[in-house]
């Protein structure tokens, strides 16, 4: 498959798994799941076509599995990353003694203060790879690296969350536990 073609489909599949399903009338039920065969035809509709062998090379190819069918491949949902409100049913995880967050020198005095925000998603998103804080960063310009002390934040009782395509999650990362 057309590399532009998985990587149109999984924007496609971002924008409606996890900000704005109503923009095709899809309803994602509470943790996030959305019925593939109601997907396809919904997204059809609106001029997205594509068939499920297609889809599956999207969920299976996907350079950060970003999404996930369940068992019978009768449903699929983001595995993070979501601004809508969905429950993803994550369970607490003891992290690394350090994490990775990439950002960029316009954010720093802001995250001096108020440490790491979610801002408009469910959690921080963090890495355990620097290089994935670097390309994280990069999406903003010139990436600044942070490295949170996470095992610190753990044993503090910050709760932490892995996704299912190894992003590390958290409410918020206070200022004291990051290295500038
Ligand atoms: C910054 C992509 C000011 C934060 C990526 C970031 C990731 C603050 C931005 C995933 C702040 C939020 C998430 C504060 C945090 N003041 N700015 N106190 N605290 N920020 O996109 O981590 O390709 O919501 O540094 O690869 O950049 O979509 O988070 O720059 O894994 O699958 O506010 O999204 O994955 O931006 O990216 P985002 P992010 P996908």
């Amino acid at each position: 498959m057309n590399p532009n073609r998985i990587k149109n489909i999984s924007k496609f599949l971002s924008l409606i798994l996890r900000h704005s399903p109503e923009i095709i009338g899809l309803k994602l039920d509470a943790n996030g799941w959305a019925d593939v065969q109601e997907l396809m035809a919904k997204a059809g509709r609106k001029g997205q076509q594509f068939t499920l062998e297609e889809l599956s090379i999207v969920v299976a190819e996907n350079d950060k599995q970003r999404f996930a069918f369940n068992e019978d491949k009768t449903r699929i949902r983001a595995n993070q990353g979501h601004s809508i409100n969905v429950s993803l049913d994550l369970e607490a995880a003891e992290p690394p003694e350090y994490l990775y967050h990439g950002t960029v020198g316009k954010f720093m005095s802001s995250i001096r203060t108020e440490g790491l925000l979610k801002m408009s998603r469910h959690h921080v998103h963090l890495s355990e790879l620097k290089a994935t804080a670097q390309a994280v960063g990069s999406r903003r310009g010139l990436p600044v690296i942070l490295t949170v002390r996470s095992g610190s934040m753990h044993r503090d009782g910050v709760k932490f969350y892995k996704s299912a395509n190894n992003v590390w999650l958290t409410d918020h990362v206070p200022a004291k536990y990051i290295d500038f």
